[in-house]
């Protein structure tokens, strides 16, 4: 393959953007190499500027639940545009936006919309502590909740798993309330909150783990954190960025029938566009200004067309929820080849997927925390993705991230990307 008009672009890019792209893990780091540029997307595929073109199962990490340009959503959007964009008033369409997601979410009895899951999880955290006059919270390694200060934190040592900063410039002193626990580990939890007693404003997490490859809650896990909660007056958040809306239209707290007090989006909700919402209790949520004491603001939260786009999508999948079963019929299909592939090699790498989510984590070990995807081989997943890019799929430049199947990916797609996986496979093995 030919990337040398991306190449050019990202020297140009590099000039005037740090490192070249908004947002780190576009700039292909962790696989080495460089950034393919997009010229456009239709359906399951991705064109680049050198005319490659791509199995995409990146999606815009997750949002393009339908594909990428489906027809549906470009109906009505001139004219949503014609009648402005943007107003700093309130309008109608804001109102249904609300209304379509308290449908979809028992916990969701007020919702407020923003511009990213990052806002969604800052303001959520701190609508939390608000509501309950505490400051620390609770949060899991290997999980990510957008780069707001408070959550940009990794365990730190120590008994109580004192939060660390995971980058300059976030003081130690604006993580020191932040604890960090184990995913699907109820014990380090209850020993967090015993030692902790009566100071956790909330417990945040990823209900299915989107953001260390994908990892599913272990049975009991959210049921435990539920109960936990409900008996310490802890207010439970469910960052749904990637699965809401995804895993089903429900997301994860229909899958699992476990129902947090708040409940964070992102990605889908805008099919897109930046939005982002956080939703909770009626209670908690009345903390928010102007209604309660708590800030939050954004200029452009609830822009009528950001939720024209956003409404277009939510509510084609609320009339058509066979496209959950249509994406995780092709994930199913994709999980059983890859599966009959790794036999074929001698090969006993993991893979975990729920619903659409999955991922191939190049390690023996079974998955089911950030201490085993450590264990990884991130060398030979790089190579792999390489392999995979050079004959014609894009999956997530990460080994720590999820790949997304849409309802737009195809038999044809499916035969491709398990083709140029066995071929992945052995260039890795050689
Ligand atoms: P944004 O601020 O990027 O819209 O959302 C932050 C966020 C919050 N919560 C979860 C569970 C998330 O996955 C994210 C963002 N996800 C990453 C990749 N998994 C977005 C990709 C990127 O950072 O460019």
């Amino acid at each position: 393959m030919n990337h040398e008009k991306s190449k050019a672009a990202f020297a140009k890019a590099c000039e005037v953007i740090p490192g070249g792209v908004n947002s780190p893990v576009r700039a292909f780091q962790s696989v080495g190499g460089e950034p393919i540029f997009v010229d456009h997307a239709k359906g399951s595929h991705i064109v680049d500027i050198d005319g490659n073109e791509y199995i995409d199962y990146i999606c815009s990490w997750g949002p393009f639940v339908l594909g990428h340009s489906h027809p549906m959503m470009a109906e009505g959007a001139l004219e949503a545009i014609q009648r402005g964009i943007s107003y700093g008033l309130p309008t109608e369409i804001e109102t249904r936006m609300a209304e379509l997601i308290c449908s979809a979410y028992k916990s969701a009895e007020m919702v407020r919309m923003v511009n990213s899951g990052t806002e969604a999880t800052m303001s959520a955290i701190r609508a939390a502590r608000g509501y309950t006059g505490k400051d620390k919270i609770i949060k899991f390694e290997g999980c990510y909740h957008g780069h707001s200060d408070c959550l940009l934190v990794k365990s730190g040592s120590g008994a109580l798993t004192f939060g660390m900063p995971t980058s300059p410039g976030v003081p130690a002193d604006v993580v020191k309330n932040t604890l960090v626990c184990r995913y699907n580990d109820l014990v380090s939890v209850k020993e967090t909150v015993e030692a902790n007693q009566g100071e956790i404003a909330a417990i945040i997490l990823e209900p299915i783990a989107g953001n260390m490859g994908v990892i599913p809650p272990r049975p009991g896990f959210l049921e435990g954190l539920r109960t936990l909660c409900t008996e310490q007056g802890i207010v439970l958040i469910f960052d749904e960025v990637i699965s809401g809306f995804r895993a089903a239209f429900g997301g994860a707290s229909e899958l699992y029938g476990v129902d947090p007090d708040m409940v964070c989006f992102g990605k889908i909700i805008g099919s897109g566009l930046p939005v982002g919402a956080y939703a909770g209790k009626r209670e908690i949520m009345s903390v928010i200004s102007p209604k309660g004491p708590v800030y939050q603001a954004g200029t452009l939260s609830g822009n009528p067309l950001a939720m024209f786009m956003g409404l277009k999508l939510l509510a084609y999948l609320k009339e058509h929820r066979e496209i959950y079963q249509r994406v995780e019929e092709y994930a199913a299909k994709l999980e059983a080849g890859m599966r009959d592939l790794l036999t074929k090699h001698g090969l006993r790498y993991q893979i975990n997927r729920v619903g659409s989510l999955l991922c191939l984590f190049f390690t023996e070990q079974e998955v089911i925390s950030y201490d085993d995807v450590k264990t990884c081989d991130t060398t030979k997943f790089s190579k792999y993705f390489q392999c995979m890019l050079g004959r014609g799929i894009l999956l997530a430049p990460s080994q720590f991230e999820a790949m997304f199947v849409s309802a737009a990916h195809t038999q044809e797609d499916l035969e491709k990307t398990l083709h140029a996986m066995d071929q992945a496979l052995s260039a890795c093995e050689e």
